[in-house]
């Protein structure tokens, strides 16, 4: 076929195949995006899981733990932040702040919609802090951007109220179908704050119950780790120091927040959500049918179809084993010092 006749014939086939040629660029694009996404590997070889992480990190302390065990963690691939609750754009500049301490200045951060302004002590650590990643785009609209560009491969983990996922899917509830799924720190069951034996309306689902509901009615697959597996994961005053002294990045950072927080003893809520999505054989669990009531307690439904796999035992040894092996290994000189026999044989000295 001569030049002229390919220039013809492609003329042609773009006049009579137009929308079938575009529609094929389109889905030929579409599908290069999923495959950059899914094509990134951990180091050991296994395709990175994509999370989005909503968080209301600022008020406990808890969320930047939780951001400091996804930042060690190489399965994951973090392609953003949302801030949910309060003064969101605080909350913004700390997780944006967070994440540039540790070289992750390109992970994008989204404010949610502002609400009531509470004191978060916190947030003084990032006044004044300013950063391109910093998005203009409100949480809601980046949410359903990354959810639309990548549909059905990503999981959000959700470690805040429910108010953004909820109010994406209030606007276009066609939206569940391309959340791969929820992983939430949320709810109890059968236990309660303080580790008693009687569920509490825990914070997450009571400070927006509408929201709840919206997202345990959707269909989006949820694994959920309440007060259950969550309200005895203290934080010990030796584990703690062990954090800290890693240094800089992300010791450093949680070291500076831990101060401007001002209680003792951290218990590691949010963490167990992202453990739980690394390590599924750190707690028990059981597909059950999850009620969220008005007064924002998560009641079991027997007899009814689960939208829930909930998290209910589990071992509070083996998550902070896995947590500090991420967020504060042990140097290798540490595992293989051995005391000098001079000190074991006067242990005195
Ligand atoms: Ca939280």
């Amino acid at each position: 076929m001569s030049k002229k006749s390919i220039v013809f014939f492609s003329s042609q086939c773009i006049r009579h195949h137009g929308y079938f040629l575009a529609a094929l660029v389109t889905c030929c694009v579409v599908a290069l995006s999923s495959l950059r996404l899914v094509a990134q590997r951990a180091p050991h070889g296994a395709a990175q899981i994509p999370i989005l992480l909503d968080t209301d990190i600022g008020t406990d302390i808890d969320d930047a733990f939780a951001l400091a065990l996804i930042l060690r963690s190489p399965e994951l691939r973090l392609l953003g932040v949302t801030t949910v609750s309060g003064d969101t754009a605080a909350r913004a500049r700390l997780a944006a702040k967070m994440l540039s301490e540790a070289g992750k200045r390109r992970i994008p951060v989204a404010a949610g919609k502002p609400g009531k302004p509470l004191p978060i002590e916190q947030t003084r650590w990032a006044e004044g802090f300013s950063s391109p990643q910093l998005l203009r785009d409100n949480a809601v609209d980046f949410l359903d951007a990354q959810f639309s560009q990548y549909p059905g491969k990503i999981t959000l983990v959700a470690i805040g109220p429910l108010t953004n996922i909820g109010m994406l899917l209030q606007k276009d509830p066609s939206a569940a179908r391309k959340i791969k799924r929820i992983v939430m720190m949320g709810g109890s069951i059968a236990r309660g704050y303080d580790d008693h034996a009687t569920p509490d309306p825990e914070y997450n689902i009571v400070m927006d119950v509408p929201a709840a509901r919206v997202v345990f009615a959707s269909g989006i697959p949820i694994l959920m780790a309440p007060l259950d597996v969550t309200a005895m994961l203290q934080l010990s005053a030796r584990n703690r120091q062990r954090i800290f002294d890693a240094g800089a990045p992300l010791g450093q950072s949680l070291a500076a927040l831990y101060r401007l927080w001002g209680h003792p003893t951290p218990i590691l809520f949010d963490p167990m959500a992202v453990a739980l999505l690394l390590r599924p054989n750190l707690c028990e669990t059981r597909p059950l049918a999850i009620r969220i009531d008005p007064k924002g307690y998560t009641r079991v439904e027997s007899g009814e179809k689960p939208n829930a796999v909930v998290a209910l035992h589990t071992d509070p040894q083996k998550f902070f084993d896995f947590y500090l092996s991420r967020v504060a290994p042990k140097l290798q000189s540490e595992l293989h010092f051995r005391p000098p026999n001079s000190i074991l044989l006067n242990p005195d000295k």
